[in-house]
């Protein structure tokens, strides 16, 4: 009774690799790679082959369950056993749940109206239909305040597409045929890891690998050339490569003058970034400046990888928009591996409208709801009036592990009138909170449809298993919701294959002759750039010709509504105020990276036993100049603080990082030392573009932990109470 079903791996990650999983008699055995998809061949990172360890995991939430004690995290038993917050909950039944959830629901938004309530999601599944579909119906329905979901990309985004006009690059295939490759605030060895392949190929020909970024990752370790660059500095390298080359005349004058806008504004705004005065700033030499501007701009075709660690800085929209002027300005878009991808996501447009219904915000509120970041979710809880939010919907997130400023978002959690609801495969951070949490399934136990943001197919991933113990999918809790809360609207009846062909159904040409029934055979299916029904593997070059996607048509160099922003309209190096370049350096002098784990998505996959030995988390990196000047040792126990709290981590003084720069990870706060994770020293200050996060522009001081070690300090496996 063995059967191998095609899913599709939903994980907020760009690759979304094709997957092969072999059921025997409802019950998953195996999981592996679809050697036939072109880009990820069959292989699966670190934690996705060790997928039936999550699915099948003792510690899942496998029914909804009732708060009975009081909120926060539980005394856990020494063994650092995440099942102990069990104890918090009593199990309950679907339909006292739901009940329960749909009358609070309602008594909130008659005494403080719809907008009191909050749904709060991100990137548990970006599966289409589970990322958003029957959920923003619901919510927009309800006349619930919407989220702005700028916590990871927006910055990046508005960077981007003030020059191209969408969010679109080169294709992970191409990168083959590079013969020079920047990594830029890519760490594509951890986060990226199908793109690793196709690096590989091209170096043996010849290509070189040029890494930009101020840790030491693994990526770097293996590139020709790592140039450890100042945190968020990136926008004085770009103008500086820019004034190089333009200066040099290296610059591919004939596809500027075709097909860009604001050349000449360009070309005054860079003489202000000599390579001496850039090299200052970003802790680069001159000479290297100059190099790596001759090399990027000569040595064809060169492809930039820059991903979104660039723009998770108070800078980054700016950033983002310097970067990818580099491709414009040496006419490298032509070229057949070249060009710039920060994402190809802008290229799945599907009919979101159908999907999601905005619409029915009109008919519960004659107006769009208020829009609330997620990336300020602590002054949300704590501070907004008119109305205050009153009832909290977390899906798809981990809100008490991924947002900044730890602290005030679990003040703001713990406050007793709030009401939440967290539907979750684990009990997270966030359920430590919850007043009900609901039982989810995770990919092997729903239907979707999976675009992806690192490359260009489209999947359709299939239902293996039955959902495990009473879990159901997004869609089906909130279809179910709906129809508790009396709404009538047809769509609320949608199956999952209705909202897949109603998605498809889209304007989009390149979409063109893709279809659910197709999907369903092949399990994969580029994107049809010709536009005639007959996909080929022609090399897609976006902007070969032109074809920006701005409304000049053009790429624009100089864009008039930057300056409606207060922003250059050219592009402009300001230095994060949270960096060494300000005066509030002084009192908390290294910036801190709060980074990603290679092994973890996020805080997901950080509660895997089967994962945990493969990250050592609870470290502080740091030079051995930052140390010795603070009588610091590797190993030694360090407080880590700044104005918005303070963590006790154990030093690493392993060169990862230059002098200035500190470097941490994430993980879930209640397997950290203390209950706290590294976002109790990140910022709820929004980027300069994209109102998005600015994760990696922290200020900090490091000093030697003295005092005897109190619960705070104590190894995770230890038992320890929050405050
Ligand atoms: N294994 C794994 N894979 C993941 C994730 C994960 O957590 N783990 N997360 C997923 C998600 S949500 C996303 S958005 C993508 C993100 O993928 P990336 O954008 O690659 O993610 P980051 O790790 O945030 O940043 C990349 C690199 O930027 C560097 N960096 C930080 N500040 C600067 C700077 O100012 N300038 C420069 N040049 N570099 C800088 C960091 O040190 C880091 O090595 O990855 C996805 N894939
Ligand atoms: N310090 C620091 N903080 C960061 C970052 C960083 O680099 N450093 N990165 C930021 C970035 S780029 C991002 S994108 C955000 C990510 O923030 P989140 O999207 O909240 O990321 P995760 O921690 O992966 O949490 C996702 C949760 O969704 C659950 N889930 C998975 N599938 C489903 C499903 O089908 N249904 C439901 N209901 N739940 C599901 C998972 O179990 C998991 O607990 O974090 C941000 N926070
Ligand atoms: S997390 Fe990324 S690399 Fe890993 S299986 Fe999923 S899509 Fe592939
Ligand atoms: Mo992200």
């Amino acid at each position: 009774m063995k059967q191998v079903v095609h899913a599709a791996c939903p994980h907020d990650c760009p690759d979304a690799c094709g997957v092969l999983i072999t059921v025997d008699n409802g019950r998953a055995v195996k999981i592996q790679g679809d050697p036939a998809h072109p880009v990820t061949r069959g292989f699966l990172c670190a934690k996705v082959t060790k997928y039936l360890d999550r699915v099948y995991s003792p510690d899942r939430v496998l029914y909804p369950m009732r708060r009975v004690a009081a909120k926060g995290i539980a005394p856990q038993s020494a063994d650092k056993n995440v099942r102990a917050t069990r104890s918090e909950f009593e199990r309950i039944t679907w339909d006292e749940a739901l009940d329960e959830i749909t009358a609070r629901l309602k008594n909130i938004a008659a005494e403080f109206g719809s907008e009191a309530i909050l749904p709060f999601s991100y990137g548990g599944t970006l599966g289409k239909l589970g990322y958003a579909s029957m959920d923003r119906r619901f919510f927009h329905r309800l006349g619930a305040s919407q989220l702005d979901r700028n916590i990871c990309s927006e910055a990046g985004s508005a960077g981007v597409k003030s020059v191209y006009g969408a969010n679109i690059g080169t294709e992970p295939e191409q990168f083959r045929q590079s013969k020079y490759i920047i990594a830029w605030a890519a760490n594509i060895h951890g986060n990226n890891v199908h793109l690793w392949p196709f690096i590989e190929e091209a170096r043996r020909d010849g290509a070189k690998l040029i890494v930009i970024d101020p840790y030491r990752t693994r990526t770097a370790a293996c590139a020709d050339w790592h140039l450890p660059v100042n945190p968020g500095t990136d926008v004085a390298l770009a103008l500086g490569m820019m004034h190089v080359i333009i200066k040099e005349n290296l610059h591919d004058a004939d596809y500027v003058s075709r097909h860009a806008l604001g050349f000449d504004d360009l070309r005054a705004k860079v003489k202000e970034y000599p390579p001496e005065k850039v090299a200052r700033w970003t802790g680069l030499s001159t000479a290297d400046i100059q190099k790596l501007a001759r090399e990027y701009a000569t040595v064809r075709p060169a492809v930039i990888r820059m991903n979104y660690g660039v723009q998770r800085s108070e800078n980054g929209g700016m950033a983002s928009r310097a970067i990818s002027m580099l491709p414009i300005v040496t006419g490298s878009w032509k070229e057949v591996g070249g060009g710039f991808q920060l994402s190809t996501s802008g290229a799945f447009k599907m009919n979101d409208v159908a999907l999601e219904r905005p619409d029915l915000m009109q008919k519960a509120l004659g107006r769009p709801a208020r829009m609330l970041n997620m990336v300020e979710l602590g002054k949300q809880l704590n501070e907004t009036n008119d109305p205050p939010v009153k009832a909290l919907f977390v899906y798809n997130s981990n809100p008490a592990a991924i947002c900044p400023n730890h602290n005030d978002v679990v003040r703001g959690l713990l406050r007793p009138d709030l009401f939440t609801v967290v539907h979750e495969q684990f009990f997270t951070d966030t359920t430590d909170y919850a007043d009900i949490v609901l039982p989810a399934t995770t990919f092997f136990e729903h239907k979707e449809l999976q675009t992806a943001y690192g490359h260009y197919y489209l999947q359709i991933s299939d239902q293996a298993l039955e959902p495990l113990g009473e879990c159901r999918s997004n869609v089906d809790l909130f279809r179910e919701l709906a129809e508790r809360m009396g709404f009538e609207d047809n769509c609320f009846r949608d199956s999952v294959d209705d909202m897949i062909d109603q998605a498809l159904n889209s304007a989009n040409p390149w979409l063109k002759g893709m279809s659910r029934e197709r999907l369903e055979k092949k399990g994969h299916i580029r994107l049809n750039f010709e536009g005639n029904g007959t996909p080929s593997s022609k090399p897609f070059l976006p902007y070969a010709e032109g074809n920006f996607r701005t409304a000049s048509g053009k790429a624009e160099l100089y864009n008039e509504r930057l300056k409606a922003e207060g922003l250059d309209p050219v592009a402009a190096f300001v230095p994060p105020t949270e960096s060494r370049h300000d005066a509030s350096a002084k009192a908390f002098p290294l910036e801190l990276l709060a980074r990603k784990a290679d092994n973890f998505l996020n805080s997901t996959f950080s509660n895997l036993p089967s994962l945990q030995p493969m990250e050592d988390t609870g470290l502080l990196e740091m030079s051995r100049k930052d140390a010795k000047a603070r009588g610091i040792r590797d190993g030694d126990t360090v407080r880590v603080f700044n104005g918005r709290g303070e963590i006790q981590l154990k030093a690493r003084v392993d060169g990862r990082v230059s002098s200035g720069v500190v470097a941490a990870k994430l993980n879930w706060a209640k397997l950290t030392p203390g209950n706290l994770n590294i976002n109790v020293l990140t910022s709820e200050k929004l980027s300069d573009m994209g109102n998005s996060a600015t994760f990696y522009s922290v200020l900090v001081e490091v000093e030697l932990f003295r005092g005897s070690p109190d619960a705070r300090s104590q190894a995770a496996t230890s038992v320890g109470v929050r405050r």
